[in-house]
């Protein structure tokens, strides 16, 4: 477990890791400390509001959460912090994400979530948000931005270049 933690990404459950390691993986690529926690909205309500409520004062700057289905645990944390909560919707289930996009991107007014999209591309994203969220007060990840914005720029170039000589 990182000293010092940035972000703190909590899961529904170990189900929903294989995505939510998109997100651990863009904070590795940045160098940002985050800790990674199992906590559920539902089946360990009293848990997930003490992580969400504590964070602040850990110095937490940021949180993820990801959840699967009726996908309440992004709203739950929201209303236990004012820390900026990015919600990532979970594949899966009878209708596969859609569910979990809908419970964490319609969120009533007063305590909102930041939504990605369903699944890999939204913890990704997720991750991503995290950083430019932390950057606006770092110049080394503002500066880190910019060079992974110009590498995707880049390799867009090359791989029409491939196309157009194939
Ligand atoms: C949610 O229910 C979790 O976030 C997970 O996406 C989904 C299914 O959980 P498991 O039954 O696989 O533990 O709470």
């Amino acid at each position: 477990m990182a000293t010092n933690p940035q972000v703190l990404l909590i899961m529904g459950s170990e189900s929903d890791l294989p995505v939510m390691q998109e997100a651990v993986d863009v904070l590795c690529n940045f160098g940002v400390a985050y800790e990674m926690r199992i906590s559920s909205a539902h089946r360990s309500p009293v848990r997930t509001t003490a992580l969400a409520s504590e964070a602040a004062n850990r110095g937490i700057k940021v949180i993820i959460a990801g959840a699967g289905m009726a996908a309440h645990l992004a709203g739950v944390v929201a209303a236990k912090t004012i820390l900026p909560v990015i919600g990532i919707p979970m594949p899966g289930g009878a209708l596969n994400g859609v569910d979990a996009l809908y419970s964490t991107v319609q969120m009533p007014a007063g305590i909102p979530v930041g939504s990605m999209a369903i699944g890999k591309a939204g913890a990704k994203n997720a991750g991503l948000f995290a950083v430019q969220i932390l950057a606006l007060g770092d110049e080394r990840l503002s500066s880190a931005l910019q060079a992974f914005r110009a590498e995707m720029d880049r390799d867009v170039e090359q791989r029409d270049l491939a196309l157009q000589a194939s």
